[in-house]
Order: structure tokens, then C-alpha cells, then sequence
């Protein structure tokens, strides 16, 4: 029973607790905004078509953009929801929703119509923002599932979004966040079933991009290029917030071509890419030593980074590539050092074919099936835990509880170790998932398609390691009986259904698929058979 003293007592603790809440500021974009520099008219991105954009810009943009969608009078925790391609205006429709106090749903741009009216029906986002070019079907979906606006943006900077913010003022208190909040929802496809929405709060995203400010020493003079997509993690939060945080400047490219990437490095310091990228811009003989002179990092994640590419970028400029990894749900967790930084760690080498150390304040442990702690050397589940780690998946509790142990660890799915130095190897995935030119395919879901297919009567996709992507999808089909469908056509048919970079790069018909003796697909040697397909 309580008694009366006890209750008064918490309720003091209680209101104490809740003004202290209510004073403090845990908007991400508050701290971004922060750390504009006190010149705002100096240049924040130059894009790679010539247009400048001061700091002022983006103030003023964020500001507008934000004040519309407060005029909309949403429902706190709204989410904003945005299939646009890249631009610096979408890269402003992001900064103003969480000024606004939203909540971010990235959509990558290929994704096609089946998949957008999952996420949109999953998420169901208050406003959804397309090009205007997808207006027709875009707004048919998020009408259908509850959507009350939809706006449109396209990369020349018309459309309705922009025509509305303008008749916005240009001033706007960010709005007050908690630590907890939630910032962004970024989708990631599930090994079985649809795809979960990870929930990223302001304070996951800014606790790591204020430790990436520091461990990859960030200054204000930095020169970023932008090359990657702005849908993911690693283009939208680690690029963005980290030329942000620290007030320097972006070289903003709409598509990534490393013969502009070339023509704009001697005036860069950072550039951040996953490992295609760097293979492509390897495959250039304007890559050297004198072009990448006034460079001081370049940054690699998202899939493996080959040993090979490693070496060779640093013959051809002198560079050592520093690789990093990270997740959807937890943004970065690991990174090879840039100094030899007593705070961090001791070791100053950055070392290929591992991803370095957990980051500080990111626990990381190699465990067993049974989630016990593994010795040093020993191969097994890499789980983490931290501030940046997200804390669930949207609508999904059960789903959330299965991916964390009882002691709050989650479960990445990736297979690692830790060597006698500390540094963190990353030799598989338990999850079946092919990373793709830096993008995620998960089998089930290419499957589940391929099966509906008239003609199919099952299917396995396999990744096989590819020159340019890294690790590519080959599909290997059995027929029902009597039928016999073209793989080309089965290829075909995938295309109307899926984003681009699902789409397997091989299909190949067969009479039957290898089964152990319960009857379940040997990926590992349908792996085997296929693996020298592109080599
Ligand atoms: C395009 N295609 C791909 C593909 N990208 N196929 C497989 N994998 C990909 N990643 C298709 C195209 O549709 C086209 O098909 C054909 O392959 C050739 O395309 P391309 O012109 O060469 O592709 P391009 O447009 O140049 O794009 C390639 C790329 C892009 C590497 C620049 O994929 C990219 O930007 N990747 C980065 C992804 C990323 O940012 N990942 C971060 C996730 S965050 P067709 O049939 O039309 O010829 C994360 C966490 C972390 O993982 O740790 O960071
Ligand atoms: P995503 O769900 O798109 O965030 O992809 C996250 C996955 O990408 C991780 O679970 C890893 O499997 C993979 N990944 C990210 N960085 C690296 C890296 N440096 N090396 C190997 N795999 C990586």
C-alpha cells in the first residue's frame, strides 16, 4: 500500500523531474545549428551543378520548411515521410522535420510501388513528400493509408513543398526534444517476413555523430564530398551530421560519377563512400597522390571493404583507407582509429579487413548462441549496446524483444572477432542478406517475389561475389512441371516489382536444389557453384 507521504514525495520527484525535462534541449538540429559557424554568409554546400548555399540558406530553408509543417497541425510524433531523390532541398525537408520536432522517414527512390505502399501503410506518415512525377501513384497510396498531405519536391527545386514553405516565415524556434524522442524511422529489410522500421531518437543520432566528431577528428576548415544516396545511414546521418556538427563545408554531388568526384577532390579533406565507390574511382587514372593532396580522410563502409582495394588505394594516393561499420539500427559502432589518440585507444594503425575498434561508448561483445561472452579470437554473434542503439523496431514489439538479449544487447546478425589487438573482424552474417554496391537484399523477400511468378515453382537467391558491387544476386529457379519460363523474362517481370538493386544479376533455371537431410537449401553450395559467375 502507499501511503500519503510516499505519494506526495514522488509527485515532488515527479514535477522536479518533468521542468528539468522541460528546460532541456535534446533536438538534434539544435545542436547542428549550434554549430553553424557565426559567419552565416560563408558557403555550407556548393553543389556540383555550381549552385551555393550559405548557412544562412539552410537556416532560413530549415526555418520555412518547418514553420509549414507546424502549420499543418500534426499529431506529435508525426512522421514526414520523403521519396525524393537527392538535393539539397531534400537534405533541407530532413533538417526541418526534425526542427519541427517530426519524425524522418527516408524512401529510397527505387523502391517501386509494392514496396512504397508498405512502408507508407507500415509507417503511416502524416505527410508524404514525392516527385512530382510519382505524384499520381505516390498519393493514391498514402491517401489510401491515412496520409493528409502530400507534397511534391523534384530535384530542380520546384514543387509544391517549396511553393508552400515560401509563404512561411524564414524564423522558427526549434522545437524541444527529449533525448528519447524519436528522430527518424529507417527501414531495413527482415531476413523472413516485410521489412522493420528501426526507431532512432535525437540522442542516438547526435551521442554518435559527437563521438565521430571527435574520433575522426573533424574540424571546421573540413571539406566534405557528398556522393552517397541521402536514404540511408550512411549518406542521410554519419555525411550530413558530421559536416554539420562541425560546420564545414559540402561539395554536394546529386548522383555519385568519380570522374566528378576527381574533378572536385583537390579542394577536399573528407570524402565517404562504401567500397563500389571506391573501386570505381580506383578504375580512374586521374586518381593519384597529387589529386587527393589536400585530403586527410576517406571513410569506408557499409559491406566489406576488399584487402586488395585497401592496398591498392593507398599505392595510388598515399591514403589509408579508414573503415568504419555500422547499422541501420545503431549507426556506427566501430571504426579503425585516425590517431593515435590516448583517450581512444593506443593503436594509430588502421588496419584492412577489420572495421577497428567499438567506438567510444559502444559496448561490443562476441557471444555465443547462448549470448555468452566469448574469449578473445573466438568466432561468434556480434551484439551491441549504447547510446546510439535504437530502441526498437516500429510496431514490432515482439520482433524488437527477439533481437535483444535479456541484458540489453542487441543482436547485429553479423559473425565477428576480436583479435589479441582489440581490432574487430567482421568473417560473415547469420542473417541471410546479400550487401549490394553498399545496399541490403534479403533473399526471402527476392524469393517471395520470384515465386509468384507464373511458371516458378521455387526459388533460392544466392550472393556471389561481383567486381563492381562487391557481392551481387544470382537466382536459381526450378520450374513447375511442363512449364518452362525464360529467365529472362522472370528478370523482366522483377523489374515492374522491385527497386533496381534487388533485381538478381543472373537467373538461371534448374531441375532441382541441393537440400541437407531436413530438406533445407544449401545456399552454401548453390554459393559455391555460382561464385566465379562474374569473376
Ligand atoms: C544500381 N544497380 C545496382 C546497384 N545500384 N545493382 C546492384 N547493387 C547496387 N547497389 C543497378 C542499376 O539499377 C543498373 O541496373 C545496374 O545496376 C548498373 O547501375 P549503375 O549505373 O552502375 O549504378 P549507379 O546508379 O551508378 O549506382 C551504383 C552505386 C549506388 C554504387 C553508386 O548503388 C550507390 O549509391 N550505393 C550506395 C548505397 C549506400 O549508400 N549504402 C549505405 C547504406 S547504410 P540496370 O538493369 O538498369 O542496368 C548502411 C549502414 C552503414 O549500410 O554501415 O553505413
Ligand atoms: P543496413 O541494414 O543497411 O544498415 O546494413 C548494415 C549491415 O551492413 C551490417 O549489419 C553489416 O552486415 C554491413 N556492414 C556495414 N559496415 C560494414 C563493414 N565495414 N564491413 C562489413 N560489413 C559492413
Amino acid at each position: 500500500m502507499v501511503q500519503s507521504g510516499q505519494s506526495v514525495g514522488c509527485q515532488a520527484g515527479l514535477i522536479e523531474s518533468f521542468s528539468h525535462r522541460a528546460m532541456a534541449q535534446h533536438n538534434l538540429f539544435a545542436a547542428l545549428r549550434a554549430a553553424f559557424p557565426a559567419e552565416l554568409d560563408t558557403t555550407a554546400v556548393e553543389t556540383d551543378s555550381g549552385l551555393n548555399y550559405s548557412w544562412r540558406d539552410l537556416d532560413r530553408a530549415t526555418a520555412m520548411v518547418a514553420n509549414l509543417l507546424q502549420s499543418l497541425d500534426l499529431p506529435a510524433g508525426s512522421r514526414i515521410a520523403a521519396h525524393t531523390e537527392k538535393s539539397v532541398e531534400a537534405m533541407v525537408l530532413y533538417l526541418a522535420t526534425l526542427r519541427a520536432g517530426y519524425v524522418y522517414l527516408p524512401l529510397n527512390t527505387a523502391y517501386q510501388s509494392t514496396e512504397v505502399e508498405y512502408f507508407i501503410g507500415n509507417a503511416e506518415p502524416a505527410v508524404v513528400v514525392c516527385a512530382s512525377r510519382n505524384f499520381g501513384w505516390v498519393s493514391k497510396i498514402a491517401f489510401k493509408a491515412g496520409t493528409q498531405y502530400v507534397f511534391t519536391l523534384d530535384e530542380d527545386r520546384t514543387g509544391s513543398l517549396l511553393e508552400r514553405a515560401a509563404m512561411h516565415s524564414d524564423v522558427h524556434t526549434v522545437a524541444p526534444r527529449q533525448a528519447d524522442d524519436l528522430a527518424a524511422i529507417v527501414y531495413t529489410s527482415g531476413t523472413t517476413g516485410r521489412s522493420k522500421g528501426a526507431m532512432l531518437s535525437h540522442g542516438n543520432l547526435l551521442s554518435n555523430a559527437r563521438v565521430l566528431k571527435d574520433y575522426w577528428g573533424w574540424k571546421a576548415d573540413d571539406v566534405l564530398i557528398h556522393a552517397l544516396p541521402i536514404f540511408h545511414v550512411h549518406g542521410l546521418f554519419v555525411a550530413i551530421h558530421g559536416a554539420l556538427l562541425n560546420g564545414s563545408k559540402m561539395v554536394w554531388m546529386a548522383k555519385f560519377d568519380p570522374k566528378t568526384v576527381l574533378s572536385h577532390l583537390p579542394k577536399a579533406t573528407v570524402f565517404m563512400g562504401v567500397p563500389t565507390l571506391y573501386v570505381r574511382l580506383l578504375a580512374e587514372a586521374g586518381l593519384t597522390p597529387e589529386s587527393s593532396r589536400n585530403m586527410r580522410l576517406f571513410v569506408a563502409g557499409s559491406a566489406p571493404l576488399l584487402l586488395e582495394t585497401f592496398k591498392e588505394w593507398t599505392a595510388r594516393t598515399g591514403h589509408t583507407i579508414l573503415e568504419r561499420y555500422g547499422m541501420s539500427e545503431t549507426v556506427m559502432l566501430t571504426s579503425n582509429p585516425y590517431t593515435a589518440d590516448a583517450r581512444f585507444q593506443a593503436q594509430s594503425e588502421r588496419r584492412g579487413a577489420t572495421v577497428g575498434f567499438p567506438l567510444p561508448g559502444v559496448d561490443l561483445r562476441v557471444a555465443g548462441d547462448d549470448d555468452a561472452p566469448l574469449a578473445v579470437g573466438e568466432i561468434g554473434g556480434i551484439q551491441v549496446r549504447g547510446p546510439n542503439v535504437f530502441s526498437g523496431y516500429w510496431r514490432m514489439p515482439e520482433k524488437t524483444a527477439e533481437e535483444f538479449t535479456a541484458d540489453g544487447y542487441f543482436r547485429t546478425g553479423d559473425v565477428g572477432q576480436v583479435d589479441t589487438r582489440g581490432y574487430v573482424h567482421i568473417v560473415g552474417r547469420s542473417k541471410d542478406l546479400i550487401i549490394s554496391g553498399g545496399y541490403n537484399v534479403y533473399p526471402a523477400e527476392i524469393e517471395g517475389y520470384i515465386n509468384e511468378l507464373p511458371g516458378v515453382a521455387e526459388s533460392a537467391l544466392v550472393g556471389v561475389p561481383h567486381p563492381d558491387f562487391g557481392e551481387v544476386g544470382v537466382a536459381v529457379v526450378i520450374a513447375k512441371p511442363g512449364v518452362q519460363p525464360q529467365p529472362g523474362a522472370i528478370v523482366a517481370a522483377l523489374k515492374t516489382q522491385l527497386a533496381n538493386f534487388k533485381i538478381p544479376k543472373h537467373c538461371v533455371l534448374v531441375s532441382e536444389l541441393p537440400r541437407n537431410a531436413m530438406g533445407k537449401v544449401q545456399k552454401n553450395l548453390l554459393r559455391a557453384q555460382y561464385q566465379a559467375l562474374f569473376s
